[in-house]
């Protein structure tokens, strides 16, 4: 069952040849995704040989095999995560029922939007991304950046397949859709508005990957307990590539402190400006930047008070993440205290999930801040990185355009406009982390603004030649 068959044309584990008009679909889709990846894939580097991880099969072993690939012809494919014998609904109203093969009549337009959804940030970050590899500090940076690329078009792969196996014509329409918007797009723009922002340097790319891919991480996982079998074994799988992606964005972020750090001792001075002066992004100026790329994706769980996330849990569509870990898994009749800008409010524990899903997010969040702050703390310095509040320029939710500071405090309007730029990047800033942005595509050589990695991909040494440019 896990081995993945490569002599087809896309490689899948799902016998797609025993299924012609399933295949014959998805054929035809293939060069339209090509053709996208091609003009809104990464921009110039199509030629170049990269060390790519590729999947050989879904099993421990097999998912992580390596070698040098021109990103168009990556082997993107079908990769389900093995079946789970017996497997029942592990939460909501049907709890204890095998879980479905086949999509339930009512749920079908709901199943199709998440689905939708889910598909349609993977081609968005790709999108958002394309420009980066200008400016790489790096070719171990580079390198990173096409496998987060290719494996985000996997992903899409994965939902385009349930979107044509399980959801006939709507479902093939839908695919040819996820191609048609795109991020940033004044007529057609992504579904989700994280995925419509630019990323045009590497500190929001690190951000970007250690904050808006762990709510990939979060969503997948909460796929994953679905109902739907094919949609939990889709994520299941897709889970085990996404590790990667959000350490990406921890190491990345990791090294910018590493280095800032050294500057601030052979200077001796945490002065921002002669941080900057010396090519170094100062810590008040990443911590802006975790500010934005937080605030930002805490919208992406959507309001606190969601009946859409109730219907969800109690037809079995959508779980918590790790929902095992809970002990009541119907929550009828339980409640939740929610903070709102009007004082505590008890709400239906069904229609506080989302808000469920943001809290177990957040404390994953705190993992890296922990690690960098360490790294603070020992070099001597007492500054801190945090996380803002949750409550902090919210676009969905109670919190819409109430004005917060990062630390959650409610402030006059007047204040908060004059002050935001004390807490985002302003476009200065911004500036100033393009000017850093200088391309090193020497092997082993860095930019000034970032430390090397502690070691190399896949065991090999850092000054290892991972993009073979061509
Ligand atoms: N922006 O009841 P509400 C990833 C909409 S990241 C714009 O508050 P609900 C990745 C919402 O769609 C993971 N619109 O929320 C990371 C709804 O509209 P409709 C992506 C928003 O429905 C990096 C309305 O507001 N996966 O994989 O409980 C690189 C009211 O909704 C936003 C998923 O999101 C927003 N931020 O939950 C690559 C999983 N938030 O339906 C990849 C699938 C809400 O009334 N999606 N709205 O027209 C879902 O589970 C849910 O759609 C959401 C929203 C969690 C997004
Ligand atoms: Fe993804
Ligand atoms: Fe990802």
């Amino acid at each position: 069952m896990a081995a993945i068959n490569y002599s087809d044309k896309i490689p899948n584990n799902v016998n797609l040849a025993n299924d012609r008009t399933l295949q014959r679909a998805l054929e035809h889709w293939q060069p339209h995704f090509l053709d996208w990846w091609q003009h809104l894939g990464p921009k110039d580097f199509q030629s170049a040989d990269v060390y790519l991880r590729t999947a050989t099969s879904v099993d421990a072993d097999g998912w992580a095999t390596y070698g040098a690939v021109k990103m168009p012809q990556y082997r993107w494919g079908i990769f389900l995560a093995d079946p789970v014998a017996e497997r029942k609904i592990g939460f909501g109203d049907n709890m204890g029922q095998p879980v479905w093969q086949q999509v339930p009549g009512e749920f079908r337009s709901t199943l199709r939007r998440l689905i939708v959804t889910q598909g349609d940030t993977e081609p968005a970050s790709v999108e958002q991304q394309r420009l980066l590899g200008h400016t790489c500090p790096s070719l171990y940076d580079l390198r990173n950046l096409f496998q987060v690329n290719v494996e985000e078009g996997r992903h899409l792969w994965a939902m385009v397949y349930l979107l044509h196996a399980y959801f006939g014509r709507d479902g093939r329409e839908e695919a040819e859709e996820l191609l048609a918007r795109h991020s940033g797009d004044a007529d057609k723009p992504r579904i989700l508005t994280t995925f419509n922002e630019p990323i045009s340097d590497w500190l929001s790319f690190y951000c970007f990957t250690y904050f808006t891919d762990r709510d990939g991480k979060y969503q997948l996982k909460s796929l994953a307990e679905s109902a739907f079998d094919p949609l939990s074994r889709t994520c299941r799988f897709m889970l085990t590539e996404e590790a990667h992606h959000m350490f990406v964005g921890e190491t990345g972020i990791g090294r910018v402190v590493k280095r800032t750090l050294e500057v601030m001792k052979e200077l001796g001075t945490e002065h921002p400006a002669r941080i900057r002066a010396a090519g170094a992004v100062d810590l008040p100026l990443l911590q802006k930047y975790l500010n934005f790329w937080c605030s930002s994706s805490l919208d992406l769980f959507g309001s606190e008070i969601s009946s859409n996330s109730a219907a969800n849990f109690a037809n079995g569509l959508k779980g918590r993440p790790d929902e095992s870990q809970y002990e009541d898994h119907v929550l009828r009749g339980a409640q939740l205290k929610l903070e709102t800008p009007e004082g505590v409010q008890d709400v239906p524990m069904l229609n506080a999930l989302n808000e469920v899903m943001r809290e177990s997010y957040l404390k994953d969040c705190e993992i890296g801040l922990k690690r960098w702050n360490r790294a603070i703390e020992r070099a001597g310095y007492a500054f801190r990185l945090s996380l803002p509040s949750p409550h902090f320029r919210r676009s969905i939710g109670s919190w819409v355009n109430v004005p917060v500071t990062p630390e959650g405090k409610i402030i006059p309007r007047e204040e908060y406009d004059k002050r935001i730029g004390e807490w985002i990047p302003t476009e200065a800033d911004r500036a100033f982390v393009r000017s850093l942005m200088q391309r090193v595509v020497e092997p082993g050589k860095m930019a000034g603004w970032v430390a090397p990695p502690e070691r190399g991909i896949n065991n090999l040494p850092v000054e290892y030649e991972y993009v073979k440019l061509s």
